[in-house]
């Protein structure tokens, strides 16, 4: 049986956790492979709101065994609070949810060198959500990271102080402190937590349920553009946001992989730095970010709106290998007479190109634009795709030509049942 993969093909806040939802009756697995609490992925269903950062989105379907993966880094503080929450609501999880031995702990000080190394960029920040996400993988690819099955080991307390002693170093450099005290009994406290849930080697769990027929679902966080090796470097996360991610983040061969589902906001958006073509400054831009309510699920930051960029979306599309597209939050355009689509670049010697630029390069681009009818019609009330608008139709059609990919879901609103299947 297969593993499909469900992608960003954005900047993030796409839609992934509403579509993983919807999709996840059909799987026996939800899997996440990469990134940690800086995700924030958004459920609503039966009237709540759940906004979910470490626990794999299928945690609500009794049925479905949740992986996190050895590509993750967890925060078991966060976890925590994050299980404590579906246990308030009544969620079960206990029997449900498994984690990879081999995903790497983000420490209170690796939060505290997140800050830091942020503040010490002056203008030239990232962006980061402070959560901590890329001094944990730096450790991970420095080979000095402490991973979940470390807490088993009796000396995890004093592998946790080297570690905080080498971090206390480098804050120093920045003639900073840790300032860690504080956290550092809910730290451990969370870690005893931790040791009571079934800690295993995933990547073999992930392969017997493939052997017994199993269907697996990925789950990205973050999205390509935010990719360590494509994305906007350096203003991107610190890990593989694209379906290759999925094969290295949980012990799955690239021969296993099946579908891949990308998911596309029917306009883009942006939180933190770094270039953003399309950007919008004004009161359109606004009206995008209140329509859309366009902030930012873990820190509430307002996220940077604009119009949908196809060289970016062709060259995410690219990358992953996307056999379908989901085009998210279309209601968002419900009051627009138009809609623009950037279908070009034009660079700085006034050549036009549709492919996505290098960073020195995209600073300088200006997008060009095509102009499509808006429908104005009220879309949350459409329950039978038959009954879009023709205008609708017509700009998702658009989209199938220049993308080349087809068009399978279309989201008309924040609900489980706002999302239509088309075929
Ligand atoms: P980090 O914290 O090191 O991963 O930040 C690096 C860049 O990656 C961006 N990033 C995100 N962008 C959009 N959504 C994300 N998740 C949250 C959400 C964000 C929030 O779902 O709303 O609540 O603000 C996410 N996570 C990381 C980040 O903005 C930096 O540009
Ligand atoms: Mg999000």
């Amino acid at each position: 049986m297969p593993v499909d993969v469900l992608v960003g093909l954005q900047w993030g806040d796409e839609g992934k956790g509403k579509i993983v939802d919807v999709l996840a009756p059909t799987y026996d697995v939800v899997a996440r492979f990469q990134g940690g609490p800086n995700a924030g992925h958004t459920l609503f269903f039966d009237g709540v709101k759940h906004v979910l950062h470490q626990v794999p989105s299928g945690i609500f379907h009794p049925h479905i065994i949740n992986v996190v993966g050895n590509g993750v880094v967890l925060d078991p503080v966060v976890f925590r609070g994050e299980l404590q929450k579906l246990t308030d609501r009544g969620i079960q999880w206990g029997e449900n949810l498994f984690i990879s031995q081999k995903a790497q702990l983000i420490l209170p000080s690796h939060r505290a060198l997140d800050r830091i190394l942020e503040e010490a960029r002056g203008g030239g920040k990232i962006g980061s959500t402070l959560k901590g996400i890329g001094p944990t993988y730096q450790d991970k690819v420095g080979r000095t990271g402490l991973r979940v099955g470390d807490i088993l080991l009796p000396d995890f307390k004093e592998r946790y102080a080297e570690a905080v002693a080498r971090h206390a170093q480098l804050a120093a450099f920045y003639k900073q402190d840790l300032a860690i005290e504080a956290h550092e009994a809910e730290f451990f406290s969370a870690i005893d937590f931790l040791r009571t849930l079934q800690l295993t080697n995933t990547e073999y769990l992930l392969n017997d349920l493939l052997q017994q027929n199993k269907r697996i679902l990925a789950e990205g966080a973050q999205g390509a553009m935010l990719d360590i090796d494509f994305g906007t470097y350096p203003f991107v996360t610190s890990s593989s946001t694209i379906v290759a991610g999925a094969c290295t983040g949980l012990g799955v061969a690239p021969s296993h992989i099946d579908k891949v589902y990308g998911i596309s906001k029917a306009y883009c958006t942006r939180v933190g730095s770094g270039p953003f073509p399309t950007e919008l400054h004004d009161e359109v831009g606004e009206q995008i970010r209140q329509a859309g309510h366009e902030f930012g699920s873990t820190t509430g930051r307002p996220r940077r709106c604009g119009w949908i960029d196809l060289p970016a979306l062709r060259y995410s599309i690219m990358l992953n290998g996307v056999t379908e597209l989901h085009l998210m939050k279309a209601d968002v355009l419900d009051e627009f007479d138009e809609i623009r689509v950037c279908t070009h670049y034009q660079l700085p010697n006034g050549e036009t190109t549709d492919q996505f630029p290098d960073y020195g390069t995209l600073q300088s681009v200006i997008p060009v634009y095509e102009s499509l009818p808006g429908w104005r019609t009220t879309l949350q009330e459409i329950t039978d795709p038959e009954a879009l608008p023709q205008t609708l139709k017509d700009y998702l059609h658009y989209l199938e030509e220049n993308l080349e990919v087809p068009v399978r879901i279309v989201s008309v609103g924040p609900d489980r049942v706002s999302t239509l299947h088309l075929n």
